[in-house]
């Protein structure tokens, strides 16, 4: 399968019923996409302007109970109904488990499709507080149907020892920079390449309207500086996911929301016609 530009479609997951300490993320899609009316269009990052970019919304998945399995295979479903339709996928979140669904809907499209990851934590655990399935879980279960070789992590400060154990041995971590990011692709060329942006890995400084914040992390510049990294990158879906409303007081988390998403946008979606 080829790894054209194609047109994007947005979709949102507001699902945030595993989320541990602080939930809300539930609220994000809807407040990412009011918030991006406020935003500039042009981006100086990467000099391009959003309404030059083919996308369209699909809105949100409904979910009618909750029932967590029910609920995730609603967005795979929902997320190979838009892969159907040649469309890339770009789904906000709610919690970063909803990247389980999302990637095996991927990956029924792309049988080679490489993650990058970027997130504070490893969420690499097998379990956690006794469930298979949960946002501190969803690296694991990643590998449960694309190999270690598959998945990049960029980002990460926390974990369980166990964790960082588990991907120094399989070399899934790597520093966060552009020269690693550079590294990582020369070494992959050009595989379809799934995305999950883990908001908290930005500084909590810039970025506290998350459920669990970590200290460290990047800036706004090195996160632009990233990206950039991957403009003629296989991209063929994205996810955006943990910005939580209810703990974003000033909305600064949410206006830096939508710019990532802006900038996603710009980066991976093709020029109208
Ligand atoms: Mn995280």
């Amino acid at each position: 399968v080829k790894t054209e530009m194609k047109k994007i479609a947005v979709l949102g997951c507001p699902f945030d019923s595993t989320s541990s300490y602080r939930s809300g993320s539930r609220f994000a899609p809807a407040v990412i996409r009011n918030t991006l009316r406020e935003v500039e269009d042009y981006s100086p990052h990467l000099d391009g302007d959003l309404r030059d970019i083919d996308y369209c919304d699909e809105g949100d998945v409904v979910f009618v109970n909750n029932d967590k399995e029910q609920a995730l295979d609603l967005i795979k479903k929902t997320v190979r109904g838009i892969l159907s339709e040649n469309k890339m996928p770009l789904v906000l979140g709610g919690e970063h488990l909803i990247t389980l669904p999302v990637v095996q809907a991927v990956r029924e499209k792309y049988k080679d499709i490489k993650v990058l990851y970027l997130d504070a934590h490893c969420d690499l655990r097998d379990e956690y507080l006794g469930v298979k399935l949960s946002h501190a879980t969803v690296a694991r279960r990643l590998l449960d149907f694309i190999s270690p070789g598959s998945l990049f992590q960029f980002g990460i400060r926390s974990g369980e020892r166990e964790e960082f154990r588990f991907a120094r041995k399989h070399g899934i971590l790597y520093d966060f920079s552009r020269k690693k990011l550079d590294g990582v692709l020369k070494k992959i060329g050009k595989p379809p390449l799934h995305i999950s942006i883990d908001l908290d890995i930005l500084n909590p400084a810039i970025f506290p309207g998350t459920g669990v914040p970590d200290p460290g992390g990047i800036s706004f510049d090195e996160f632009i500086e990233f990206i950039k990294g991957l403009k003629k990158a296989g991209i063929v879906a994205m996810d955006i996911v943990e910005l939580s409303p209810p703990c974003d007081h000033t909305e600064s988390s949410s206006f830096l929301a939508a710019t990532v998403m802006r900038e996603m946008l710009i980066l991976a979606g093709r020029r109208k016609k």
